[in-house]
This record gives C-alpha cells, sequence and structure tokens, in this order.
C-alpha cells in the first residue's frame, strides 16, 4: 500500500504519542498491554461506546493484561489515513466504514453496494453470517484483522438546495462522498457532481457552500451538525453499509493464540450493546434534526435504485465478488 504523505506524518506522530506502536510500543509509553483504537466519531456515538464496551470486556477477561484506550472524534486523523497506520501497526484498532477499506479489498465494496440490503434484518443476518466471516478475513492480507461489524443504518442524501424527490432532483448537485470509488461512481450515476472528501471537513464545506450537500445516516447528520447547514434531508436509504472493527495485523501477530480468541470473542460480545445504542441513536438524532426545523422528504427508492443498476455491473467485476453478491440477495427476506 502506498503511503499518502499525511498518513505518514500522522504515522510518525502516532508513532511517537504511543511509543512506537503494537503491543511493543505501547508497552513503552502507555503501560504493558495498553493498547490503542482510533475512531472518527465523538464520545457518546454508537460505535465508540460499542468499541468502549470492547474494552471493558477485554480488560475484565485478561485481568487487566489487556486494556484500551480510545482516540475518539477523529483526533488522530481521519478514516484513510489512521487505516493505513494502523496496517503497519502505528495504532493498535480502528473502527471505520466499510467505504475506506473498499480500495483495499475488493470483497467490501459488495457489502456496500447501493441498495443490496433490504433492511436492517437483512443486513444483520448477512454481516452474523460467513458472508460476513468472509468479508472479515479478507482483510488479513492487507494488514488488518477483521473483528466484527457495527450497525451504520441508512444513508440518506441531504443538501442546502432543495429537496430530492427523483434523480432528476440530483442533476448538478456537489455532493461530498467517502474516499471510494464506488461513492464517486453512485452520486455520478444519480446525475450529481461527486466531491470525495473526509468527514471532518464536511461542516465547514457546506458552510462555505463549497458542497451543496453530501449523504449520511441520521447519527452522523446529526452529530456533525450537518443539519444545522443542509435543511434538505431525503429519505433515500440507498446505503446500508455496516462499519468494521479492525485490529491491526502486526498487533494481533504478536497476540498469544488464546488472547487472540479472547479479543474476537469481545469484538463479537460487544455487537448487541452496539446495536441497542445505534437503534436508541437514530431515534434520538430524528428528533433532533426535525425539532431543528429540516425538510425530511420520504422518497420512492424505485428510480434511484433502477439508475444504479449499471454501476453495480462496472464495480462488481470478480467471480468471489459475484458469488457474495448471489448469496447476500439469496438471504433477503429469509426468516431470522
Ligand atoms: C459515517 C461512518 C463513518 C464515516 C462517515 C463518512 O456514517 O460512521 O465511519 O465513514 O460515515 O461518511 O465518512
Amino acid at each position: 500500500m502506498r503511503l499518502s504523505r499525511r498518513a505518514m506524518i500522522g504515522g510518525t506522530l502516532a508513532a511517537g504519542m504511543l511509543g512506537g506502536g503494537g503491543l511493543g510500543g505501547c508497552a513503552r509509553q502507555l503501560g504493558p498491554g495498553l493498547l490503542t483504537s482510533v475512531d472518527t466519531h465523538p464520545v457518546g456515538y454508537p460505535t465508540v461506546e460499542g468499541v468502549r464496551r470492547f474494552g471493558d470486556l477485554l480488560r475484565a477477561r485478561t485481568d487487566g493484561r489487556l486494556d484500551l484506550r480510545i482516540y475518539a472524534g477523529g483526533q488522530l486523523g481521519n478514516e484513510r489515513d489512521t487505516l493505513e497506520i494502523t496496517t503497519f501497526g502505528g495504532l493498535d484498532f480502528n473502527r471505520v466504514n466499510l467505504a475506506p477499506l473498499n480500495s483495499i479489498e475488493p470483497l467490501t465494496i459488495v457489502a456496500a453496494l447501493p441498495f443490496i440490503f433490504s433492511d436492517t434484518a437483512h443486513l444483520r443476518r448477512v454481516v452474523d453470517g460467513d458472508v460476513g466471516e468472509e468479508i472479515l478475513a479478507s482483510l488479513s492480507p492487507h494488514g488488518l484483522v477483521g473483528l466484527c461489524f457495527y450497525d451504520s443504518g441508512s444513508r440518506h442524501f441531504y443538501n442546502t438546495r432543495r429537496p430530492i424527490r427523483t434523480p432528476a432532483d440530483m442533476r448538478g448537485l456537489k455532493l461530498r462522498v467517502p474516499g471510494s470509488d464506488l461513492y464517486i461512481d453512485m452520486v455520478r450515476s444519480l446525475g450529481a457532481d461527486a466531491v470525495p472528501m473526509p468527514l471532518d471537513e464536511v461542516y465547514q464545506a457546506l458552510a462555505q457552500g463549497v458542497i451543496d450537500g453530501a449523504e449520511n445516516n441520521w447519527p452522523s447528520f446529526e452529530s456533525g451538525h450537518h443539519f444545522e447547514v443542509a435543511r434538505y434531508y431525503s429519505l433515500t436509504g440507498h446505503l446500508l453499509a455496516p462499519e468494521v472493527f479492525v485490529m491491526a495485523k502486526p498487533t494481533w501477530d504478536g497476540l498469544s493464540a488464546a488472547d487472540q480468541a479472547t479479543v474476537r470473542q469481545c469484538a463479537r460480545d460487544s455487537v448487541p450493546y452496539m446495536r441497542q445504542l445505534w437503534d436508541a441513536q437514530v431515534e434520538a438524532s430524528r428528533a433532533i434534526v426535525l425539532a431543528a426545523g429540516v425538510a425530511v422528504n420520504e422518497v420512492d427508492p424505485a428510480p434511484f435504485a433502477e439508475a444504479m443498476t449499471g454501476m453495480w455491473d462496472a464495480n462488481i467485476t470478480t467471480p468471489a465478488q459475484r458469488d457474495l453478491v448471489e448469496r447476500i440477495l439469496s438471504q433477503r427476506g429469509a426468516r431470522q
């Protein structure tokens, strides 16, 4: 993987702050077994609190030999840069969305395809089953150990100009997307201009009119204060791509087999707690946004799904990806 200049600077900083990274590095400055985790979201956001539960379980089940310090709010950099640092062990854990993993591992693209999941129950069935396991395992050759998936809800479009009701309403809008070719294709296929940008730059860009809008779930729209500037939120529900909790392979390789199993189990056991927080956060964020007077409109998703069919073929190119698509679609509407 080619490191960006920013990631290299970030890596040097992180390594300096954390004492070289990984178990050995942490042992020097943070104390033996004190591991680091990063998240772009602030303290209190369900992904951060899910990882905090993971850390609590890890400490309890290893009698304090392993512990976790979380750097929330993107304080050590954006997802793309911190992921690069994680791959070489400068950070021990990272909670990211699938989007920054799309350019690293093609199998992650499958679960980030628009409209592939029919609802949250379908998504949870898939990521909790063998397809989820395969996607997590596919990260290993890239220096990351996939531990578990967290919820991320439905993503919808929002903007400063007008309600989106049909793809025609998207034409000419400059919309921020995460740095993933899939997202760029998605927005282009709807006739809008895609502007890749890290999440922490979106509020300013909206306020300054550099972009007209973006797309995200209720909690991110609310917690990033984007709703204060983008006053139209249109419920397209085009994506249900999950969050992923990953560990640095170099740190993982330094653990005993027993500790590796404990790490994996603690991550799995944090999922129901995260989902409970997530469902409550979606409702809380929705209430805040509505109370602030944002114009929220329902959308018929059919013409959006129709406009995006071509991009499925363009982004699903290998037999392994096609196989996963088939298996995900075959689990639609199956009993839980
Ligand atoms: C959020 C997700 C973040 C980040 C963000 C984005 O929903 O939780 O990890 O990927 O979207 O759009 O950059």
